[in-house]
């Protein structure tokens, strides 16, 4: 029978967000002390983890078929391997590439180009023929060949952000979430390279039936679970006369289910889906149109 690997980060910032969203999606895992393998319980896909920087390798080379990892990392994967294959290493299929299948919301952040505060270096041009320390070189100097700046990408494996203060770099590339360690290395902003969150891949080969189809429930299952994290089901009692009124005010609701009230003739119970987001822009105006007993349940699952 067929059985697929899933890679997820092992140990860091994307592995307890991964985890939950699979086992959110119906997926259960033997969890095994050596904690390589992970058999799955429920569906044939199996969990690999391994550090988030082999994961591109990984699905490239079919050693597994699907992972979650940052698009930042798969990009400057990919960047990297096309430069290799440029010097003549020997890869089965050159024009393959890595594509998000989705977007899974969790692991934001951008990687941006810092230089020390008030400094001379205010923008990307001013760092012609200067040195530019970073993790990810690959992107770095895409970036900065996209706008023709010469610049000399020094690469370091981490603590970046102390490059600029011990003199090795005038710039970095680094990856920044809240700002705080670039503001307490005296850093500040001045461009964009990416903006990025952890995507789920698949291998680029195409894969027998069997497994296809697998891909292909997962991906719904994850789908559904991502749209009910943003869906609400809404009951409410309205007035009848009401109803197309307070109906136009929660948008991209399917059509709502109306029931009748016993004893109360002018009076319905509405349920529908909403987002989130809209129910509380519009709480106020479906009070005033005569909306009571208001309640919003989260939704577990969107399976349709
Ligand atoms: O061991 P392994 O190789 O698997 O892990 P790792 O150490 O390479 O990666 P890890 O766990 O640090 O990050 C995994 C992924 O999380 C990254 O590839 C990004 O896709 C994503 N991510 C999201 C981040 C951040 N936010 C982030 N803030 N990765 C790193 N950081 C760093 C940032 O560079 C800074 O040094 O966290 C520090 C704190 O950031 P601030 O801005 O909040 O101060
Ligand atoms: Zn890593």
């Amino acid at each position: 029978m067929t059985r697929l690997k899933l890679a997820i980060q092992k140990s860091g910032r994307l592995s307890e967000d991964s985890l939950a969203l699979l086992e959110r999606s119906g997926l259960k895992f033997a969890r095994s002390k050596d904690k390589l393998f992970w058999y799955g319980e429920t569906l044939p896909i199996d969990l690999m983890l391994v550090r988030d920087d082999d994961i591109p390798r990984f699905l490239m080379a079919g050693v597994c078929q699907l992972g979650i990892v940052g698009g930042n990392v798969a990009l400057e994967k990919g960047l990297e391997r096309s430069a290799n294959l440029g010097r003549g290493s020997a890869v089965a299929d050159e024009s393959a590439t890595l594509k998000p299948l989705l977007p899974l919301g969790f692991g934001r952040c951008r990687l941006m180009l810092a230089a020390p505060e008030g400094g001379a270096i205010r923008e990307a041009k001013d760092l012609e023929g200067k040195r530019v320390a970073t993790s990810y070189p690959a992107l770095t100097q895409q970036f900065f060949e996209a706008q023709g700046i010469q610049a000399q990408v020094v690469f370091l494996s981490g603590a970046v952000e102390i490059a600029p203060a011990l003199g090795s770099a005038d710039a970095i590339v680094d990856l920044v979430s809240t700002g705080t360690t670039l503001r307490a290395n005296h850093l500040e902003v001045i461009g964009e390279v990416l903006s990025s969150q952890a995507n789920l891949y698949r291998c680029p080969q195409a894969l027998p039936a069997e497994a296809e189809r697998l891909i292909d429930t997962l991906f719904t299952r994850v789908e559904g679970v991502l749209r009910a994290a943003e869906a609400k089901y809404v009951m409410m009692h309205a007035p009848k006369a009401k109803l197309p009124e307070i109906t136009a005010l929660l948008p991209g609701a399917e059509t709502p289910t109306i029931l009748s009230l016993e004893g109360d003739p002018d009076r319905v119970a509405l349920h529908a889906m909403c987002t989130e987001q809209v129910f509380w822009e519009h709480l106020e105006e479906l009070k005033r149109a005569g909306a009571s007993a208001i309640l919003v349940l989260p939704v577990e699952k969107m399976l349709a």
